[in-house]
């Protein structure tokens, strides 16, 4: 399934000028307010609007090709990199039939092949930017440089497809990108159905991270989107600086996201999406409600429908949770409206007797630490096997703490690595000690995949030491012993 966009995440704006805050890893210029005049660069045959190829489209897939030597300079607003005398093709697209039509496209094409390839969609004239819509990569992060995107018109219209390969060079330097073969293919549908948003929630999490739940429904099966407006106390929409500077002009008030899990091939879902750094944007501080529809891959919007978010914030282990305005962390569970660990971490925490230290007398165990999976993990290294356990108790005074994997016996193990974390409280992890090497260390330096642990002016008390090997062992194989010394030595 195709997506909608060139990007999913982020706080991409689907305004009609398709400026905003830029997809990472683009250079969009967003400062930019005027459209130079392209360059000449010798290798143009003019303005990409006087050669343009018109393509008449049927309902149902189609490929159309070209190749952007071909084509001629055009300016594109935000659109694909560094504004230089690109090489652009313009084909004039020929919509069929009546009423609303659907078309999706890709270049990711045998043809277009690697070619980092973006390509606009200017509904109203070859040389009008109005309700331009720019698509520049399938996937960013992925690296994947092709451009997939759907849009709607009516049948009768034409619609103006700019195709060009990515700009070389800076934004102080653009070149134009590179000459290139191109094919794209295409799917027409007539009369797609538009998404129905039929319900939902938004809880704002701890004053930050919006985590949305919508339910709706397509006939198409084809949502691939939402966008959320902030509203205002009195219901207006909010602006938002599109750039951050408030000395440039230009705002939007419309957000694109992506749901966190595809939704598309469902005619009938709830789908959930997380979005963090709301709190980041200075315009939308103090926002009262969010006014929300569904975006189809054709661009075909819902209704609108406005939540007020409700307040959720995270607690921690032992504090009262009640499991919609207080939640407790993944790794613990609210039961009897208190945040605790699962009964299989209370259990083997319980199950340890502390040994109690003394200063200047340290005391060496042997863990043995089976295949599998564990309860714990800790802050660094890879946690995610069986764990030793050891509690200690440590005196009132002044004392340095020391733990570690580092002797003969464990040297003697070919390519033995260890990671060791420790916890003030044995079954709440936030109880780590944060200082770096004090409360979670797996390799001692470069060479030594032992463990060290130090922490200055232990805390009185029973702490519990975890070991683990890096990574576990996998199922079926046999144990592995680790020594462990813990040592407490005056200050
Ligand atoms: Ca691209
Ligand atoms: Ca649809
Ligand atoms: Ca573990
Ligand atoms: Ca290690």
């Amino acid at each position: 399934m195709v997506g909608c966009g060139d990007d999913d995440t982020g706080t991409e704006d689907t305004g009609t000028e398709d400026t905003g805050t830029p997809d990472a890893g683009e250079d969009t210029n967003v400062g930019e307010d005027t459209n130079p005049p392209p360059e000449d660069t010798g290798t143009m045959t003019g303005a990409a609007c006087d050669s343009v190829r018109t393509e008449t489209l049927a309902v149902g897939e189609q490929t159309i090709s070209g190749n952007t030597a071909d084509g001629g300079s055009l300016t594109l607003t935000n659109c694909g990199g560094p504004e230089a005398g690109t090489l652009r093709e313009v084909i004039a697209v020929e919509i069929p039939g009546s009423g609303v039509v659907g078309v999706t496209f890709t270049t990711g094409t045998a043809v277009t092949g690697e070619t980092d390839t973006v390509v606009q969609v200017r509904p109203a004239g070859c040389a009008d930017e109005t309700d331009a819509v720019c698509f520049d990569d399938e996937d960013t992060d992925g690296g994947i440089f092709y451009s997939t995107g759907g849009f709607n018109a009516m049948g009768g219209e034409t619609v103006h497809l700019v195709v060009t390969t990515f700009p070389t060079g800076s934004a102080d330097a653009p070149e134009p990108g590179p000459e290139a073969a191109w094919s794209m293919d295409l799917n027409v549908v007539a009369d797609p159905a538009a998404p129905v948003l039929t319900g939902g929630t938004v809880s704002a999490m701890d004053g930050d991270a919006l985590a949305f739940s919508l339910m709706g429904t397509d006939a198409g099966a084809d949502v691939v989107n939402f966008t959320v407006t902030f509203l205002d106390d009195a219901g207006e929409p909010i602006e938002v600086d599109e750039d951050g500077d408030p000395a440039t002009e230009g705002t939007f008030t419309e957000f694109l996201f992506a749901f966190d899990e595809d939704v598309s091939g469902m005619t009938e879902f709830t789908a959930v999406s997380n979005i963090t750094g709301v709190g980041t944007v200075e315009d939308l501080e103090g926002f009262a409600a969010l006014r929300v529809a569904l975006v189809d891959v054709y661009d075909l919007r819902s209704e609108t429908m406005d939540f007020t978010p409700t307040t959720v914030t995270t607690v921690g282990f032992g504090e009262a949770c009640d499991g919609e305005m207080t939640v407790c962390p993944d790794t613990l569970e609210c039961i009897a409206d208190t945040c605790q660990a699962p009964a299989a971490v209370t259990e083997a925490c319980d199950a340890l007797t502390p040994v109690a230290l003394t200063a200047g007398t340290p005391v060496t165990q042997t863990v043995s630490i089976a295949a599998g999976d564990g309860l714990f993990g800790g802050s660094c290294g890879l946690t995610g096997g069986a764990e030793g356990m050891i509690a200690i108790t440590v005196p009132a005074g002044d004392f340095d703490l020391e733990v570690t994997t580092d002797n003969e016996t464990n040297g003697m193990v070919e390519d033995l690595d260890t990671v060791l974390y420790l916890r003030t409280v044995c079954a709440d992890e936030a109880s780590e000690p944060e200082a770096e090497d004090a409360g979670c260390n797996d390799d001692i330096e470069s060479g030594n995949t032992l463990s060290t642990l130090t922490i200055e002016e232990a805390p009185e008390g029973t702490h519990t030491v975890f070991v683990e090997l890096y990574g576990g062992i996998d199922e079926g194989e046999d144990p592995q012993d680790v020594e462990v010394t813990i040592s407490l030595t005056a200050r």
